[in-house]
């Protein structure tokens, strides 16, 4: 029977961690739920819609929607599902998607009424007309991947002043590549798993975005080399200042770089992961093996890009020195901020399906596959001695010496400020950013972040190939950037940005 829908409800659960002394709400307030803020796009705008984000709001759930939407991530499983049982109790047709329902759908499929398989572009819309004539299935399945024709987000539904980077976009689906430790092979199955927007309605999107500070959360901005060229290429004169992620092999594949910075980008996620090559191999991070790792620092250094460094502890192979050698040169070289991860087999990907088989898979407990804790047993350590090593090392990377070495690590004094702020602000002043959250005033640290991400070099916006000379100057060969031997580090990976 066709079922009158009136009201919907769209919910991104917070992680169980949020009542552990690990959480950091800034972490967690910093951007919005896309995901269903992309799915509220194709419901009409005529129904009574709320979309609730659990990190930054305390759920009501004494409401009575007809359909309840929920995201489901590893961390944040057994808390979506307490919230998806509460509202079946309570006679609302539930719907689970999200990474966590794709990797292991007979779990979620007992806390739903319908679950989604991979992206929901094309399977919700499908899914509202089925509930629209009463017949709903029960699970579906992506495989129609484009992202033509989508309809604007619903931004309109993002309650900006909640979080610090209101302005998050991504451009793309999935990358070309196939690192085993990764998310995106799973999560894609059935379909295309790298994919991009036109380049039109992608500077469309920009161009609605209000300010001037933009986050790209595609998994690899620089993945399709034509249409990133034409992005950065439009957004020239648009007088933004952007952070994203891409691989070490982009970075120094061509020019693409330049381009990027000239449009505004002023720091990048760098998927590094690790210095070691057999770790690489392990991992299937083919894109990285004999890359020079230094030479990526020195580009994005000249261009007046600060990097966000992503490192994996715990791969095969790994051994107790890989904490000490993996922060060295994080410092040295001048990362200016290091995501550390202890590797997590995720559910979906091969690596988990390679360690299953060999009985390496210590827990099932989600809660714990936070990359913060030890969930496999390590080829070469001690489960104990992996996590010690993985809180070494953001304790000693994250120390005031520490900061002060990275930081004077750059031949300019403007791009060294800027580098001690944005490394001791993200760790420095955690109280204080708890306070600014507090008083919901995170939105008046912004002009603070963009000015921050100002080009290091005033005409760094319009910064164009010939002034990068990137390798040719003199200066530049005796910087005190250390060059490790190829074949050491330039084996020379980007757990995606978190
Ligand atoms: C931004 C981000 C964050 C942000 C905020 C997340 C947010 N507000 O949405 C922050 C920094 C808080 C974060 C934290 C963490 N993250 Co994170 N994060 C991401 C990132 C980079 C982008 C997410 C995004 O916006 N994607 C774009 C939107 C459009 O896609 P989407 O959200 O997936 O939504 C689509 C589909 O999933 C689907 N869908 C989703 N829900 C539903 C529901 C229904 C009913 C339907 C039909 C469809 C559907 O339709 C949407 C449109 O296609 C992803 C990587 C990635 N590329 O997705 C990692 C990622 C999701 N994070 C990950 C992890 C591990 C974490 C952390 C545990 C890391 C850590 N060490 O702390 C924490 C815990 C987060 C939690 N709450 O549990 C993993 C998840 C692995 C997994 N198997 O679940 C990812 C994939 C990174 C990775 N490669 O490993 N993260
Ligand atoms: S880890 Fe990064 S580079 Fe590797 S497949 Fe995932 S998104 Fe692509």
């Amino acid at each position: 029977m066709a079922r009158k829908l009136r009201r919907v409800k769209l919910i991104l659960p917070a992680l169980t961690e949020a009542t552990s002394v690990y959480w950091r709400p800034i972490k967690y307030s910093l951007f919005p739920p896309l995901g269903l803020a992309t799915l509220a796009a194709y419901l009409d705008p005529e129904l009574d819609i709320s979309l609730q984000d659990e990190h930054v709001e305390k759920l009501c759930l004494e409401d009575e929607p007809e359909l309840v939407v929920i995201q489901v991530y590893i961390t944040n499983a057994y808390r979506a599902y307490e919230i998806a049982d509460h509202y079946r109790v309570r006679g609302a047709y539930v719907a689970l998607g999200g990474l966590h329902v794709t990797s292991l759908p007979e779990e979620a499929a007992s806390h739903a009424d319908s679950i989604f398989i991979g992206p929901g572009e094309h399977t919700f819309p499908e899914f509202l007309k089925d509930f629209a004539a009463g017949q709903p299935k029960p699970r579906y399945d992506s495989s129609l991947r484009t992202l033509e024709g989508v309809p604007p987000i619903r931004r309109d539904l993002i309650k900006r002043h909640s979080y610090l980077v209101p302005n998050s976009i991504v451009v793309s689906r999935g990358c070309p590549h196939h690192c085993n430790f990764c998310y995106k092979d799973g999560f894609f199955t059935g379909g295309r798993s790298f994919y991009t927007q036109r380049v039109d309605d992608a500077l469309a999107e920009i161009n609605r975005l209000p300010g001037r500070h933009l986050y790209f959360l595609d998994d690899h901005l620089f993945g399709n080399q034509r249409f990133a060229r034409e992005l950065f290429r439009g957004m020239r004169g648009m007088n933004r200042v952007f952070q994203g992620a891409a691989t070490v092999d982009s970075i120094l594949r061509d020019d693409l770089i330049e381009d990027a910075a000239a449009a505004g980008l002023r720091s990048l996620f760098v998927g590094f992961e690790t210095l070691s090559n057999t770790g690489l191999e392990g991992a299937c991070k083919r894109q990285n093996l004999g890359r020079n790792y230094s030479e990526v620092v020195r580009r994005l250094d000249s261009l007046g890009i600060m990097i966000n460094g992503s490192f994996v502890f715990g791969l095969d192979g790994d051994g107790r020195d890989v904490f000490r050698r993996t922060v060295d040169w994080a410092i040295d070289v001048g990362i200016t901020t290091a995501t550390f991860h202890i590797l997590t087999p995720y559910p979906g990907t091969s690596l988990f399906t390679d360690m299953h088989a060999r009985d390496r898979i210590a827990t099932q407990n989600w809660d714990l596959y936070d990359t913060r804790h030890v969930v496999f047993h390590p080829s070469c350590m001690s489960p104990d001695e992996l996590k010690r090593g993985y809180d070494w090392a953001y304790e000693e990377f994250y120390r005031w010496r520490s900061i002060f070495k990275a930081s004077s690590a750059h031949e300019s004094v403007k791009h060294s400020l800027k580098h001690f702020f944005y490394s001791a602000g993200w760790k420095k002043f955690e109280r204080a950013w708890d306070f600014v959250i507090r008083l919901k005033q995170l939105s008046q640290m912004r002009p603070i972040l963009e000015a921050v991400l100002s080009p290091v070099n005033e005409s760094g916006s319009q910064v164009n190939g010939s002034a990068m000379n990137v390798g040719t100057n003199p200066d530049r060969e005796s910087a005190s950037i250390t060059r490790l031997p190829v074949g050491e580090f330039s084996p020379t990976a980007e757990d995606c940005q978190t």
